[in-house]
This record gives C-alpha cells, structure tokens and sequence, in this order.
C-alpha cells in the first residue's frame, strides 16, 4: 500500500495518493475517477445518485487504508476484542459520519462546490441501512462509533437483512407499510468475504457416538444446512486511524441447485432450496419490544449466531491461539435475549465440534458473556416453545437442559429445596405449556448483566430478575445508555458546534464533559442571542421539511413541542394528543386567550401488528386535521405528523426542539437514549421519573427540568388500591371534554366508533395511567408556557442542559463497559506514513 502525504493540505506537493490524500485538489480528482471508473459515468450524464456513489467510494477508499492497517495491527498483536452480538444495528447513513470521522467535511464540501455540486443533496441521497427498530439497534450503532473512537478492538456481528424496517406512508392518517428495499442501488459501503463463509446446521436429530479416544460425544445430523456469508463494513472512529469492523451475515444455500432434483426434470423444485435458505435474513421483525414465536425468528437469532461464533473461532485458529484462551481472546456482549442461543452454541462448538470437557468449557462460556437486559415489559421476554426449539435445535436443548440441571443443584445447594424459586429461576418455564426463557439462559451463562439506566437496573434487581439478584448479586451491574456526540451534534447539528468550538475549543467532542465549560456563558447576552438564533435557523429548516413532507405550514417563533420515537402505549403519544386537545378547546372557548403559540411534532413507526399504536397515529393526524384547518386557532397551535421516522429523518429534529417529551408511565422506558439527544442539543425536557430521565434531571438541575407525574411506587401502590381511570375523566370536565370529542366523532367527521377501542381502553383499563397523570401532565405544560415567555431564562435553561450532558456521551459508556465487563484496553493505529515519521 502507497502511503499517503496525510497531513499535505494542497501546500502544492504533488505525492498525495489519489485514494488517500485530503487536500481539495485530490478529493476532486478522485471523485471524477471513481465516477468514470466505478460509476461508469461522465458529468454529462452523471445522475445525483450516480455523484454520491462516486463521493461514497472517494471516502471508502479513504478508509480502506485504516481500515487495512487496523486489521494488520490487531491481528499483529493479537488484540482482545470486544464481539457485540446484536440481531440489530440502526447504522443511519454512512457517508455524512465518515466525513465527520475522518476530519474531511469542508475540504470535501469545498471539492463539490468547486465542481458545482451541493454536498447536502448529495448526503441526501443515501439509502440508510435500517436494520433496527429503535433504541436498542440505534444504541448499538452508538456504540459501535464509541468503541472505535476509543481504539477498542471490536466487531459488531448481526444480520444483513435485506429489507430492513418498512418504510412508512401515512395515507388518509393511517400508517402504511412499504418494502424497505435498500440494497437496490447497490451497498458502497459494504465488502463481501464469501472466504469466510461458514455453514449454520438446522433441525434432525443428535446420536452418540465414540471418538478416537473411545470416549463418548454427541454428534448433530441436521436436517438442514445454510451458508452464512460476512458482509463487511468499516466503521471508523472519530479523528483516530482505527476501523474496526461491522460484520453482518446474509444466508444462502449452500448449493445453487439441487442437481438431482433438476436431472428429474423439477427445476422449481431444484431451486426450492435456494429461496427457503435465503428467506431466513430477508426481513427484519418490526416489533420493537413484543417478541412474536415464530421459527423464522428463532432461526435469525441461531444463525447470526453460530456464524459469529464460528468466526471468531476462525480468528483463533489463525492467530495459533488455543481455545482455552477463547474469553481471553474475547468479550462477547449479548444485546438483549436475541443472541442468548450463543451460551449454548459456545457450549456446543467446544464440546462437539473440539471435543473440551463440559466443565472447562463453561468455565469459558460464562467467561466469556455479558448480558445487556433493555426492558422489563412482560411482553418482550423472549420464550421458545420447546416443541419449536427441539425441532430446530435439538442439540442446544440437551446442552439447555444439563445447564439447567447443574445450575438448578447449585440453587439447591444454596436455598435448600424451595421449589417455588426452583421453578422461578429454571431455564424451562412450565407454568402454561413447556418454553425455554431466553433471559434464563442468558443470566446463566453470562459472568455480568446489566440494565442500561440506573432505575432499570435498580427495577431489574428488584422485579424481573429478583431470583437471579439473590442467587449471584456480584453479576448485576448498570451502564446507562449513552449516544454519540458526534452523529447526534456534530453532523446533525453544525451551527450550534461551530458555536461551541469558537468558545471552548473542540476537545468536547472526543470528551463531552467538556461542553461543562459553556456554562460561563449561559447568561452572556452575546452568547444567549447567538443561541438562540442558531435554534431558529434550525426550526425554520424543520419547518421547510414539515411544509414539504406533510403541506402544514408552522411558524418558526412558536414553541416546538416534540415527541419521536416508536409509537408504544407506554411511552404515551395519546397522552400528548390529549394535552393539544385541551389547547384547542381552551383556544375555542376563549377565542381571545394570548397562550404562547405551539407546534406539536410527532413522528414514528407502529409495528405493523400492533393495531392500538396504529389507531394512535391515525387519532394524532384526525386531530392535526381539525386543529390545523381551524381559522380561530391560527397560528397558536399546529399539530404535525412527519412521516417515515428513521434516523437521516431524525437528523434535523432534535437540533430544532424547544420542548422534548419524555412522558412514559414511571417504571416503563428502560433508558430512553431520544430524551438525550435532545438535551444535548439545547431542547428542555418534560418528562416523568422514568429511565434515563431520572439521571439527566439529576445532571442539568432540576429546575431545569419539568417534571410531572406518578413515581414508579405510585403507579405500584395505585395498581394495587385498585385503579379507577373512569373516575378521574368524571371528575375532570376538561379531560372529560377531551375524551367524549374523541368518542363522539368530533375528530372523526361524526365517526363514533373509529376511536372507541381506544376510549373504551383509556376509561375500563387504562394500563399505562394516562387518566392519573392527565391534570399533573397539563400543569406542566403550562407551566412550560409561561417559562418560555421568559426569553433570558429559557436560553439560559437550554445552554445549562447542553452544557451538563457530558455523562450521556456514549464515550463514557463504552469506558464503564470496558472496565467494568470486558476488561478490554484501545489499541492505538498508527499509519504507516506517521510511524516513519515521513508524513
Ligand atoms: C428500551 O425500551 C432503551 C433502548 C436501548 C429499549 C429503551 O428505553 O433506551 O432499549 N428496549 O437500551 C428494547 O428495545 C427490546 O428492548
């Protein structure tokens, strides 16, 4: 590899490589050559799409070099490394990061004005690999950027799904779901390395049989076989020359064709083979938080599984290391349940497929795991049904069981025979037919777990994993969630980075707790106005998109009252649409009211099957249609869904937010990772004693917060006394108003029963407490209003909570993960050219 001139700035030197030098001049010329050469293209013809695949492979190249060397290194030094195994990664697009990472924007923003080209339309044209649903994929991306900033040596094993989370339309204010077809344009961003691919066993049976010592082994012979083929891409840390690795798995068959089926003359059926085993990482599951028992589910999870462990198997035995040395060699994080088939999977490959004892290999395994938990909703915990999971992995269940066995002496060994913490704790619930917990499995084979905020952990400790807590107390541990600076800042938020680099300088953005040193500033005049001017010209960008995406034209001055994320009943849109309809029956009954204008953002996916959240989005966009075309409201109150929430979409948001709403029912939201980026990014929260949003009221004061709201021991004691929702809409005329325009068809042109599932569920059941905290929530928001009439106080109150976000970088949660887990240290790259000292 030619080294490059890395520093030379267009200083006129003529030696900068054309796939590795910066300076303007060579980012032109190779930006020209990659659109002849890879694009096959000239300007004349050259569509948009055509330009950022050429800009896109100019980058690539860039990283190609570091991330070559990055791997040269690692595999020198034989480095530890962190494997984080997560069914889903929220990457959002690539391009806009690198530029960021690799320290290029404006010489690269320059080379395309010089060519006449609009870098921002052209960022615009990536296809984002969805390959998530929410907080917990999007964390994960997070954490990827962190690690490598860090110089930690990773790889991120998951899924290379090939329609990532749908694509959302809203028609007639309903949500419709289209195939999210990203890969059509092609990937520039990802390597194949069908080298190493490797073969994922299904189904059939298991035998003993002896080995050449004449002792006893199982043997699987499976009833079917899948390839597994890595796709690579290169995920490169901020302004360091690491770039470690995502790999995602994409399956094939193992043979194109059946070829005796195709010499009987059944050609459909010969190809039969091929399209059931590249079925299997097709489609990404869009429920976020609700696992669905289906087989195709269970054989993502197992596949993506057994390939990243035979993976980094593959890795040892390069690196002439000996298995005994495998949680040496690396730290495996388990992203939730969906990747806990790996305890058993390890246990497999050492004991059949490498012929280890059964306790040296557990000694191993449970070395080797940690366990991330992201919920406690009941719903989302992850059970086989053991028909399912022996007819598909009949090996795995007979290792589940000797776990089981063993794990379940030691139980007894310590409480004595209670058999009711027995079958509390058994990797096998039998309460209502016969499942394998997933979590179980999980917490057993893992040597920590945690819980991803300090309440969670606290609430995990104390609820859903009790049992374990009093069998092993030493496993538990809490990392709180944390998000990158630079995507969630940097690139989506450049005006206010600018300011705070033109203050402080720009350590902040490698070390967050910097950003502290803006505080002086908070009551400066000069400063204040220049913040505020950069939230305007933010808002002004978010309402030329709304305008756009939806036709609803909203001012910039009013306040911009914002809540994205997934449409879940626990995190309580409907909550919030019933705060704008109080709004708007205030307005009608006294036309005159000076309220301080507002403009309600929504945006969000519901999981397809999820028939509640779907209603919800369609009761958001029933009411933006009343409210908005309302002449007496005015501009006072605008109401906006903005279709397709995915990350490029969330980029502009969070800089444009005055208000961010955090309102999940106390004891719900594990973390919430949305509520700090919009901290960070001078929004104020409203918000319960909920997930992260306890921390984030503790670091920016708590007068710089509104708070509302049941306690998570309120919502535990009101459940208890007996919960009566109906009673607080009788004695609440305002909600009660609220409530019967939504049953009587006000909002649904006379439709009574379009709303009543919902109605019907608020008034009987209503499990997440809206009708508690209603009045609680409305006093809050009122008291928002008034806070932002006082200009002075407001910005002061914005810059305060940018300023005191540093604990929510993700930098800092990858340390605390890194100490406290993985017991990993970074592992500098140095190029070639500034080892020599030639650059
Ligand atoms: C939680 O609901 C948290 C993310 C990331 C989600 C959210 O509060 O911020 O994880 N959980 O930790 C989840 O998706 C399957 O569980």
């Amino acid at each position: 590899i030619q080294e490059p001139q890395l520093q030379g700035q267009d200083t006129g030197m003529q030696c900068e490589d054309d796939r590795t030098g910066i300076g303007v001049e060579t980012l032109k010329r190779a930006f020209l050559d990659n659109l002849f050469y890879v694009q096959g293209k000239f300007p004349a013809l050259a569509t948009k799409h055509d330009y950022y695949m050429a800009l896109a492979y100019t980058v690539r190249d860039r990283l190609l070099q570091r991330w070559v060397n990055t791997a040269a290194i690692y595999t020198q030094e034989g480095s530890r490394t962190v494997a984080y195994l997560s069914a889903e990664f929220l990457m959002g697009p690539h391009l806009g990061n690198n530029l960021i990472n690799l320290g290029i924007y404006n010489q690269v923003q320059q080379a395309m004005t010089e060519l006449k080209l609009d870098l921002k339309e052209l960022l615009a044209k990536e296809e984002e690999p969805g390959l998530g649903n929410g907080g917990l994929g999007r964390l994960a991306a997070c954490y990827l950027d962190s690690l490598a900033s860090l110089e930690i040596p990773t790889l991120g094993y998951g899924i290379r799904y090939e329609f990532g989370i749908f694509d959302q339309l809203i028609r007639n204010g309903w949500q419709v779901e289209k195939t999210d077809k990203w890969l059509r344009y092609g990937n520039p961003w990802e390597i194949a390395r069908p080298e190493w691919a490797v073969s994922v066993k299904f189904g059939g049976r298991t035998e003993a049989h002896k080995n050449a010592q004449g002792r006893y082994r199982v043997r699987w012979i499976p009833h079917k076989v899948v390839l597994g083929i890595p796709y690579d891409t290169p995920i490169l840390g901020y302004k360091v020359n690491t770039a470690n690795t995502l790999r995602l798995w994409k399956a094939e068959a193992p043979e194109s064709f059946d070829f005796e089926a195709f010499n009987r003359g059944n050609y459909y059926g010969a190809v039969d083979q091929k399209v059931t085993s590249e079925n299997l990482t097709k489609v990404l599951y869009p429920n976020d938080e609700t696992y669905e028992g289906k087989q195709l589910r269970l054989e993502q999870q197992y596949f993506f599984v057994s390939c990243a462990l035979q993976d980094m198997l593959r890795i040892m035995l390069r690196q002439k290391l000996p298995l005994e040395q495998f949680h040496e060699k690396f730290a495996v994080q388990l992203n939730d349940t969906h990747p806990a088939i790996a305890v058993a999977e390890l246990m497999r490959l050492l004991l059949d497929e490498h012929e280890m004892d059964w306790e040296p290999a557990w000694e191993i395994t449970q070395k080797t795991f940690g366990y991330t938990n992201h919920t406690l909703l009941p719903e989302a915990l992850e059970k086989w049904s053991l028909k399912l999971f022996s007819s598909l992995l009949p090996r795995h269940l007979e290792i589940i069981y000797e776990i089981n066995w063993r794990f379940l002496e030691q139980v007894r060994h310590k409480f004595g025979t209670d058999e009711g913490r027995i079958g509390r704790l058994s990797l096998i619930d039998e309460n209502d037919g016969k499942f394998v917990r997933m979590a179980h499995l999980a917490c057993v084979g893992s040597h920590k777990i945690n819980g991803v905020a300090a309440l969670h952990s606290e609430l995990l400790q104390k609820t859903t994993l009790l049992d374990f807590y009093e069998f092993f107390p030493e496993k538990f541990t809490n990392i709180t969630n944390g998000v990158t600076p630079r995507r969630w800042i940097v690139l989506s938020n450049p005006k206010l980075t600018n300011l705070i680099t033109s203050c402080i300088g720009d350590n902040w953005i490698k070390h967050l707790e910097d950003v502290q040193r803006i505080e002086t500033y908070a009551e400066d005049p000069g400063f204040q106005q220049e913040w505020q001017q950069i939230k305007r010209e933010n808002k002004v960008n978010v309402a030329e998109i709304l305008l756009d995406r939806t036709g609803v034209k909203v001012d910039p001055d009013s306040l911009f009252d914002i809540q994205v994320k997934r449409i879940h009943q626990y995190k309580r849109q409907h909550l919030n649409i019933l705060h704008a309809i109080t709004l708007y029956n205030q307005i009608k009954q006294n036309p005159n009211l000076d309220i301080t204008p507002r403009t309600l953002i929504f945006a969000g996916k519901a999981a397809p099957g999820y028939y509640i959240a779907k209603l919800i989005i369609k009761l958001i966009n029933s009411v933006a249609e009343v409210v908005n075309k309302d002449r007496d409201i005015g501009d006072r109150l605008k109401v906006v869904f903005l279709p397709d929430y995915n990350v490029k979409n969330s980029q502009p948001i969070y800089p444009a937010a005055d208000l961010s709403e955090q309102i999940s029912t106390a004891g719900k939201e594990a973390s919430g990772t949305g509520n700090m980026k919009f901290a960070m990014n001078g929004a104020l929260t409203i918000g319960t004693l909920d997930g992260a949003n306890i921390e984030i009221r503790n670091a920016v004061g708590a007068e710089n917060f509104f708070l509302f709201g049941l306690t998570t021991e309120d919502v535990g004691a009101l459940r208890l006394t007996g919960y009566r929702p109906r009673e607080y809409y009788e004695q609440n005329p305002q909600l009660k108003q609220a409530i019967d325009q939504i049953a009587s068809g006000y909002f649904s042109h006379g439709d009574r029963s379009l709303f009543k599932p919902l109605v019907d569920l608020l008034l009987d059941k209503d499990p997440f407490m809206l009708m508690a905290d209603y009045q609680p929530y409305i006093d809050c928001q009122q008291q928002v209003s008034q806070t932002y009439r006082d200009r002075d106080r407001w910005l002061q109150m914005s810059i305060l909570n940018t300023a005191r976000m540093g604990k929510f970088s993700s930098d800092r949660a990858i340390r605390e993960y890194c100490q406290q887990i993985w017991k990993v240290q970074p592992v500098p790259v140095q190029l070639a050219a500034e080892k020599t000292g030639d650059g």
